[in-house]
């Protein structure tokens, strides 16, 4: 039986994510000798036979099946047709932040955001193949890593690959430094597991394993461009006012998971009750608001914000940017933007970052197998 437990107390460092591209390629050649030529962890589970209810005794009280859907209000009138694939989401002013775990999603903080379009879904395999077709782009994933660029690594690691999630055969200490991260050589956004993988069955799942550089360069084709951390924020509220999900207070809705997120003992347990031990196709769960999807779970979305744990505290309150460089304590010296929205691998037990006040960070040339993005467009 599943128990839920507390959120543990996090600081930025404590959020499970994967050390940078650098780290590993500078690292012993024990990774890379573990990762072979790849693994096949990914599992599909046929939406129709999947359970979607939670399991009996998944949830320790019954208000966690209350319904709890947020008030929609009419949205103002959008500037113009919507492009193909996006909604407006209006412009206005709310509380950003503010979740008390996480030290670097304080204080909370108003802020004002003017209306702008978005991608109602995560970015497709087929949406990127179209991108990748039309440019002969090579994501970083793809590059072999050169020297240059990883000073001090040993030549047999200057391998291309990317970071791959590995669940561990029994339960593992939480507060240490995740030991579910492996570099894969050959894992790249068409084969997210290893070379011997491939997405071939994943067309409108989201594409994997972009670095932040991977995906501005989408979006700069397509005529977009990835969104500010406030914009994102605001577009996940979906009108609703502080909420503890995108979709309202209560983890369950009629008894039904909401997003794509982590059931059982997180990492080596996944019970996949919504139905998805890895990512679903996109808008397979409902629509917040604004008619977004997945802006909870799935896959984690880049912004365009450099990160530092401090910045809420500085933050300008109007159309707020981030700040003019990145700081991430855990790994000083590393170049990181934010990442929002969580993913598959959140639990309600461990990360929790699928909350729409969390936050998230990566280094602009890693991507892994839990980490895609979506575009906005002003209007
Ligand atoms: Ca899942
Ligand atoms: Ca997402």
């Amino acid at each position: 039986m599943t128990q839920r437990r507390r959120p543990p107390k996090s600081s930025p460092d404590r959020n499970g994510l994967p050390k940078a591209r650098g780290r590993w390629l500078l690292a012993v050649l024990t990774p890379l000798a573990l990762a072979g030529a790849g693994i096949a962890i990914w599992t599909s589970f046929d939406r129709t036979t999947a359970r979607h209810a939670p399991r009996r005794g998944a949830v320790e009280d019954d208000d966690h099946l209350t319904a709890d859907i947020p008030p929609v209000e009419t949205p103002p009138r959008p500037p113009a047709p919507a492009p193909e694939g996006m909604v407006w989401v209006p412009g206005g002013k709310f509380v950003m932040g503010g979740e008390t775990i996480f030290a670097d999603a304080q204080p909370s903080h108003e802020v004002e955001v003017d209306g702008f379009w978005m991608d109602r879904t995560e970015v497709t395999n087929a949406q990127f193949a179209r991108f990748v077709e039309a440019t002969g782009y090579v994501t970083i994933a793809e590059q072999t890593p050169k020297a240059e660029d990883y000073p001090g690594a040993a030549a047999e690691n200057l391998v291309a690959g990317s970071i791959v999630f590995r669940p561990p055969d029994g339960a593992v200490d939480l507060a240490a430094e995740p030991q579910w991260w492996i570099y894969v050589p050959g894992a790249d956004w068409r084969h997210p597991e290893g070379a011997a993988s491939d997405i071939d069955a994943r067309q409108d799942h989201p594409v994997v394993h972009v670095g932040w550089l991977d995906a501005a360069a989408y979006a700069r084709w397509a005529g977009k461009r990835l969104p500010t951390e406030a914009e994102w924020e605001l577009a996940a509220r979906g009108g609703a006012e502080g909420k503890r999900f995108v979709w309202g207070d209560e983890l369950l809705v009629g008894g039904a998971w909401q997003a794509n997120i982590w059931q059982g003992d997180f990492p080596s347990e996944n019970t996949a009750d919504d139905g998805y031990t890895g990512t679903a196709p996109v808008a397979t769960f409902p629509a917040n608001g604004f008619g977004l999807y997945d802006m909870a779970g799935n896959v984690w979305e880049w912004c365009s914000d450099w990160y530092r744990p401090d910045y809420y505290g500085k933050s300008a309150k109007r159309n707020p940017h981030g700040p003019p460089s990145s700081n991430d304590p855990w790994e000083p010296g590393v170049p990181k933007r934010v990442q929002r929205g969580g993913s598959y691998l959140c639990s309600d037990a461990y990360c929790v970052r699928y909350r729409p006040g969390a936050r998230g960070k990566g280094a602009i040339d890693s991507g892994a197998t839990h980490v895609g993005f979506r575009c906005v467009k002003d209007d």
